[in-house]
């Protein structure tokens, strides 16, 4: 049976949705964004790769009269889309969300990262994976924020989460990964874990899965064959961690990568600046992360 605590309702959680946090790694919040603000989302994705906030390496020229749906087949998903919309960078604060992470994050939270994902028929998923391998804080205070743009089910490539995984606080070693469901050339074996250990997450738009950064977790393979599976993933952390972030080498190591947005509470750290870093890029077909 399902345990009722993993849900948030009516957008307000509870001190038995807490627990359940710290216990299983995960939440879920049907129905948290409203219609009109996931309206919103799903035109920006459109208007982001058609390159409406100005060109990105390997966007694709959109030729006249070419539909949305044409233009968005051709990816996977982009890093740091608030780099270039205002309509995402706003979005990292929404009210709904932020008070969530207040609850089981900080009363201080920042945001470092989000990825628009559209996930096209056809389109692999993410292997089995933890977070905080990509994304290191120093107090194991990452978290996910997983905001279905469209309906999400196991069909076009849902989450798929392994309840409780995040509690050995340790992560797990990285083996080549075999199956073309998958776009990374790693993975994490998960065979040892019951069948029933492993759930899918599926959610109607609107629905946000909150989960944290040691919680294994992956997506398959989009199967339908008109079905996209967009959802906004956007990343927080304590604001009193530093945040030793070299962006899978793409920047130099540092102690405390300062491009963060405050999203609730003070930044402990307010004498570094904020500075602009990270430069949004579209993600490859084949992820090959090595670190
Ligand atoms: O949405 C997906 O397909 C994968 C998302 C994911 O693994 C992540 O945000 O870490």
């Amino acid at each position: 049976m399902k345990n009722e605590a993993q849900y948030i309702n009516n957008g307000k959680i509870s001190q038995e949705n807490i627990q359940y946090y710290h216990d299983f790694g995960y939440l879920v919040a049907p129905e948290m964004i409203a219609p009109e603000e996931v309206a919103v989302l799903k035109n920006d994705t459109a208007k982001i790769f058609r390159g409406d906030y100005g060109t990105i390496d390997g966007l694709l020229p959109v030729m006249p009269n070419e539909i949305d749906v044409d233009v968005l087949k051709k990816y996977v998903a982009i890093h740091f889309p608030h780099k270039i919309s205002p309509v995402i960078k706003d979005f990292l604060g929404q009210k709904d969300i932020v008070e969530v992470l207040k609850a089981i994050v900080s009363p201080n939270v920042k945001c470092m990262q989000s990825m628009l994902f559209v996930k096209g028929p056809g389109k692999a998923g993410q292997a089995w994976h933890q977070d905080e391998y990509y994304i290191p804080t120093r107090d194991k205070s990452l978290i996910g924020v997983w905001i279905a743009i469209d309906d999400a089910t196991i069909e076009n490539g849902c989450l798929w989460i392994i309840p409780g995984s995040q509690k050995p606080s340790y992560m797990h070693p990285r083996v080549p990964n075999t199956s073309n469901e998958y776009a990374d050339t790693d993975t994490i074996d998960v065979t040892n874990y019951a069948k029933d250990e492993v759930i899918p997450v599926e959610v109607k738009k609107g629905g946000v899965v909150f989960f944290n950064g040691y919680v294994l977790h992956s997506s398959l393979r989009n199967k339908t064959e008109d079905n996209f599976r967009s959802a906004l993933v956007n990343h927080y952390m304590s604001a009193e961690s530093m945040l030793p972030w070299d962006q899978d080498g793409k920047l130099q190591a540092m102690a405390d990568m300062r491009d963060i947005i405050m999203v609730a509470g003070d930044d402990p750290y307010h004498y570094k600046p904020i500075v602009d870093l990270n430069k949004p890029y579209l993600r490859p077909e084949v992820l090959n992360i090595k670190k």
